[in-house]
């Protein structure tokens, strides 16, 4: 028998705070057989989030683990961590989680977790970035997966959308054109993790053993 057909199915955790339209693609993705993995909870850090209403429609366990319940990052980071090591995930997927981790929490999940930020980082790190790209008035904007490292939206890219600004674009119509790009580069970022084509050796990515050029894989929408 091939080693492969011995292997587990992957587990992936997701975490979420807000409409986890990058979750229903990762769902969509694993209900099409694109990906074969299995999500075995979803945690988001506020009950409102409209993804977990996503999450069970699809049958899939959820979590509310509230930040504001915590009197430490720290104490809020540990929660976390027991509850995703609970179901051994090979994976820990970010998905439009908002809470800044730990490097407890970062240290834990070296090599193991991917962040989509809506940017062509290293340009716009941190939040409101669709805003802050008009503002700039750059002509390309995007979106990028990434491994999780302690440096905020620092770690390694794995991948990249392009997207034009156009002239008469608000933040919103720009990060809808976004969006529709991270639903199609998180999943075959995804993939390749699950299928053990993607891995993480010191501070490169590897696509098949071979280092990435420092901007991951590009890819024009
Ligand atoms: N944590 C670490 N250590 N490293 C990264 O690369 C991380 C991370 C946690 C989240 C996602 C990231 C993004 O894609 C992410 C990457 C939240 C903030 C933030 O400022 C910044 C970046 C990201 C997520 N959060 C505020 C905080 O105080 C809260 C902001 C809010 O609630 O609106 O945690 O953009
Ligand atoms: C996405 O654009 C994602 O890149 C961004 O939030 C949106 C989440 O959408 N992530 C961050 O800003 C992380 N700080 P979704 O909940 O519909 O997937």
């Amino acid at each position: 028998m091939h080693e492969e057909s011995l292997q587990q199915i992957p587990r992936i955790v997701v975490l979420i705070s807000g409409s986890g339209s990058n979750l229903q693609a990762l769902i969509d993705a694993i209900a099409a057989g694109t990906i074969i993995a299995t999500i075995e909870l979803v945690i988001s850090n506020t009950a409102e989030a409209k993804g977990l209403a996503r999450a069970n429609k699809a049958g899939i366990a959820t979590q509310v683990i509230n930040h504001l319940e915590f009197s430490s990052r720290d104490a809020f980071d540990r929660e976390l961590i027991h509850a995703i090591d609970d179901k051994q995930p090979e994976l820990v997927v970010l998905a439009g989680f908002m809470r800044i981790l730990t490097t407890n929490f970062t240290q834990h999940y070296h090599a193991r977790m991917l962040n989509i930020h809506p940017s062509l980082l290293p340009q716009f790190k941190g939040i409101n970035t669709h805003e802050r790209a008009i503002e700039a008035e750059v002509e390309q904007h995007g979106a990028s997966v990434h491994f999780v490292t302690d440096e905020l939206d620092g770690g390694p890219i794995v991948l990249q959308a392009i997207v034009p600004v156009l002239d008469l674009d608000s933040p919103t119509v720009l990060a809808t054109r976004v969006l529709a790009q991270e639903h199609v580069i998180y999943p075959i970022a995804i993939k390749w993790f699950c299928e053990g084509r993607l891995t993480l050796a010191k501070n490169t990515v590897l696509m098949d053993g071979h280092p990435l050029p420092a901007q991951g894989m590009p890819y024009l929408a």
